[in-house]
């Protein structure tokens, strides 16, 4: 690990900028070679790159004050977090911005500016713990962490949270573009072969892709009034259905006037891939934690996997997700 800081590298990259408690930890920790940073750390079970790591210790120690009118958006990383950002966003503004495509805040700011990630963004700094008390309620925030590794206060408060995921065969195409895309030195790409046997062992970021699914399947049949959980497949397919059962879920169900006046239908439409992915914010610019914008939008379809998995490769992935997840009921 080197030890000179660098600010003129991202972010995501820094593996210096951690506390002497992250430091202490990262040494006790078992660890791989990593898909963009130099390493990932295995912690309470799961995969984190070294700037992670550092963010997840602080907001399980800092992040104490989750409130009963929080709303958490969680996903394994590359499951349409960016888009589920954006409709819930818009959800629950529709009323500060009822002309959307004139003034709204999506228009000008990336997703993930709007809603700050966890430990990537508000608590990813090792000197700085951020005050959240005066964002008006409901706050609205994401992370990529675990069930198991969530703040205690996000356990043990009413807060809501909205669980995405997507078919592991799409979401590790969707790291392996990302995490290639983001690295400098364009020599050295991951190879498909070699990242695929990560994926697969569970050697991924915020992985294994399957305990985490599982941990929040099972929580999302446990508590179904506090955890809502949606597949990018079925958000694909039939948008405005999950869309409503969303606004449902977190409290601000759509009237009928709205549905008259084609509301769902504009924001579907405000935060479809098409428009976001077209608008100079996303083009260009960096997220604080150093990604570029336009690294979050790449084709938004289902299925691309098939484009590069063998045949072989499918099915050793379809026999895994069967295995650990089909047992406990749950199926992409
Ligand atoms: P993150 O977890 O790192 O924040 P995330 O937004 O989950 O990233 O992943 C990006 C994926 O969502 C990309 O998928 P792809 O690589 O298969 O194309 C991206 O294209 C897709 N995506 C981004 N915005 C949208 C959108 N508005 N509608 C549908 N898919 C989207």
């Amino acid at each position: 690990m080197s030890s000179q800081p660098n600010n003129a590298i991202p972010k995501y990259l820094q593996e210096s900028e951690v506390s002497q408690e992250c430091k202490d930890l990262i040494a006790t920790l078992p660890m791989e070679k990593g898909w963009l940073a130099s390493h990932l750390h295995q912690y309470q079970g799961f995969w984190y790159f070294t700037r992670q790591l550092q963010g997840v210790l602080s907001c399980q120690k800092h992040f104490n004050n989750s409130l009963n009118s929080d709303i958490l958006i969680v996903t394994t990383p590359k499951s349409g977090t960016t888009w589920l950002k954006a409709l819930t966003f818009a959800l629950l503004n529709r009323h500060k911005y009822p002309k959307m495509f004139e003034n709204h805040p999506l228009l000008t700011k990336n997703p993930h500016f709007l809603v700050p990630f966890l430990e990537l963004d508000l608590y990813n700094d090792k000197d700085l713990v951020p005050d959240l008390n005066s964002i008006p309620s409901p706050r609205l925030f994401s992370t990529h962490l675990p069930y198991v590794s969530l703040p205690k206060s996000v356990i043990d408060s009413n807060c809501k949270i909205l669980y995405l995921c997507r078919n592991p065969k799409d979401t590790f195409i969707s790291l392996w573009h990302f995490t290639n895309k983001l690295k400098l030195d364009g020599t050295s790409t991951n190879s498909l072969e070699d990242s695929f046997k990560k994926f697969c062992n569970g050697v991924s970021i915020c992985g294994p892709f399957w305990e985490h699914v599982l941990g929040y399947w099972k929580e999302s049949l446990d508590q179904p009034k506090k955890i809502m959980l949606m597949r990018y497949e079925e958000m694909k397919k039939n948008p405005s259905f999950v869309l409503k059962e969303l606004a449902r879920f977190v409290g601000c169900p759509f009237s009928k006037e709205e549905e008259d006046e084609g509301v769902i239908d504009d924001i579907l439409k405000l935060c479809s891939f098409k428009i976001l992915s077209n608008l100079e914010v996303n083009k260009k610019g960096k997220l604080s934690s150093g990604e570029e914008h336009r690294a979050f939008f790449r084709l938004g379809e289902v299925g691309d996997s098939n484009n590069y998995l063998t045949a072989e490769m499918i099915e050793q992935l379809d026999i895994i997700t069967e295995k650990k997840l089909g047992h406990y009921g749950f199926r992409f």
